[in-house]
C-alpha cells in the first residue's frame, strides 16, 4: 500500500503530547465510564481479572466482567469488579465500551462470545484470542468491517504476524508498516505492541516513545486492554486513547526504573497499582 509521508509519522514522547483526563467535581460513578471485559475462560481467567483491575485503577466508574469460566464469582483481590457470565454482560448491555479477548482461549463458546462481541454498537477493544480468532475466519473479518462504532486490534507482533499471514521476524523488521497495514486492511485503529508501540488509524502512525524491558512479563498486555477501553468509555478518540494507553502503560515502567534502577521487573499488578497516579501525572 502507499507509503506515508514523514509529516503523517509522529514521536510520542511527553504526557504533554496528549490529552489530559478530567474529573468534574460533582460527576458519579456513571459519568466515569461502564467497562464491559469479555473473556476469562478456564485456566485464563487472570487475564480478564487484570483487565478489569486496570480499568478500575484507570478511572472507569464500573467494570463488568463477562467469564466464560462461569465457576468464579469474586475476585477478593479487587471485589469491586462485577463478575457476570457473558450472555449476562450482554443482555444488560450498560457498558460504554466492550473489550474482549485477553484469557477467551479458543473454544467454540469463545467465538460465539466474538462474534457477539463485534455487534455491539459502543466502541470495542479486540486482544489476544480476540485477535487469533478474526485471523482464522473470513466470517469474523467481514463482520468487522461492518461495525460502524471505533474498534481497537491491540496485537502483540506475534499476533499481528497471525493477523497478515506473516511472521514475527516479518513484523518485526517492518513494525511501522505493518501496523499500517493492519489499520488499512482491517479497517480499525491498531495499537502494535512491543518496545516502541506503534499506534495507526491508517492515516497517520505514532511511535510511544515509554516503556522498558521491566514490562516483558505475563499479563502486561491485559492490563493495556483495561486502560485501553477506560478511555474510549471515557470518550477519547481511538487514535488518542491507543496513544495515552501505551505511552501510560510504558510511562509507569519507566517511573519505576527512575525511582529504583536495579529494579529488575514489575508484575502486572504493580503496575496496576500506579495508573491512578500517573495517568494524569504531567
Ligand atoms: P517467541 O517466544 O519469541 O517465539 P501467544 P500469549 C511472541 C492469555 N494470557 N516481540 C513470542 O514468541 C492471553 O490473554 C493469560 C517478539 C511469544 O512466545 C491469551 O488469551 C494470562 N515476539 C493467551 O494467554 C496471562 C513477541 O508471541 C509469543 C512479542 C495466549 O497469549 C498471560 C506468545 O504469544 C496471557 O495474557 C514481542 N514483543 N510479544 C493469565 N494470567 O491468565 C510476544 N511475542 O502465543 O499469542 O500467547 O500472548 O501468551
Ligand atoms: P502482551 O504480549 O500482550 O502481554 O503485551 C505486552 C505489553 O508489554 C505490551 O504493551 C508491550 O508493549 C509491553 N512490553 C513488553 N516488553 C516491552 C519492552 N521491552 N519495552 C516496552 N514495552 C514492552
Ligand atoms: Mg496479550
Amino acid at each position: 500500500s502507499q507509503p506515508l509521508p514523514t509529516s503523517s509519522i509522529h514521536l510520542i514522547d511527553r504526557r504533554s503530547d496528549l490529552p489530559m483526563l478530567s474529573r468534574q467535581h460533582a460527576s458519579h460513578k456513571g459519568s466515569h465510564g461502564c467497562v464491559a471485559i469479555i473473556g476469562g475462560c478456564a485456566g485464563m481467567a487472570g487475564a480478564t481479572l487484570l483487565a478489569g483491575r486496570a480499568a478500575l485503577h484507570a478511572g472507569a466508574g464500573k467494570v463488568v466482567l463477562g467469564l466464560l469460566d462461569e465457576g468464579i464469582h469474586v475476585d477478593f483481590g479487587q471485589p469491586e469488579l462485577m463478575l457476570q457470565a457473558p450472555a449476562q454482560v450482554f443482555e444488560q448491555a450498560e457498558a460504554d465500551v466492550c473489550v474482549v479477548g485477553p484469557g477467551l482461549g479458543q473454544s467454540a463458546a469463545a467465538l460465539a462470545w466474538l462474534q457477539q462481541a463485534l455487534t455491539v454498537d459502543t466502541p470495542l477493544v479486540i486482544d489476544a484470542d480476540g485477535l487469533n480468532l478474526i485471523a482464522q475466519s473470513g466470517a469474523l473479518q467481514q463482520q468487522l468491517h461492518q461495525r460502524q462504532a471505533p474498534t481497537v486490534l491491540t496485537p502483540h507482533p506475534a499476533e499481528a504476524g497471525r493477523l497478515l499471514q506473516q511472521s514475527t521476524t516479518a513484523i518485526q523488521a517492518r513494525r511501522l508498516p505493518s501496523a499500517l497495514q493492519l489499520a488499512r486492511q482491517y479497517r480499525c485503529t491498531v495499537l502494535l505492541k512491543g518496545s516502541g508501540t506503534v499506534c495507526s488509524d491508517g492515516e497517520v502512525c505514532s511511535i510511544n516513545h515509554s516503556g522498558n524491558a521491566l514490562l516483558a512479563n505475563a499479563g502486561q498486555g491485559d492490563v493495556l486492554s483495561g486502560l485501553l477501553g477506560v478511555l474510549l468509555a471515557q470518550g477519547l478518540p481511538a487514535l488518542a486513547a491507543a496513544q495515552l494507553a501505551s505511552f501510560s502503560h510504558g510511562r509507569c515502567a519507566d517511573l519505576a526504573l527512575q525511582a529504583q534502577p536495579a529494579l529488575l521487573t514489575l508484575p502486572a499488578t504493580a503496575v496496576i497499582a500506579q495508573l491512578a497516579r500517573i495517568l494524569n501525572q504531567p
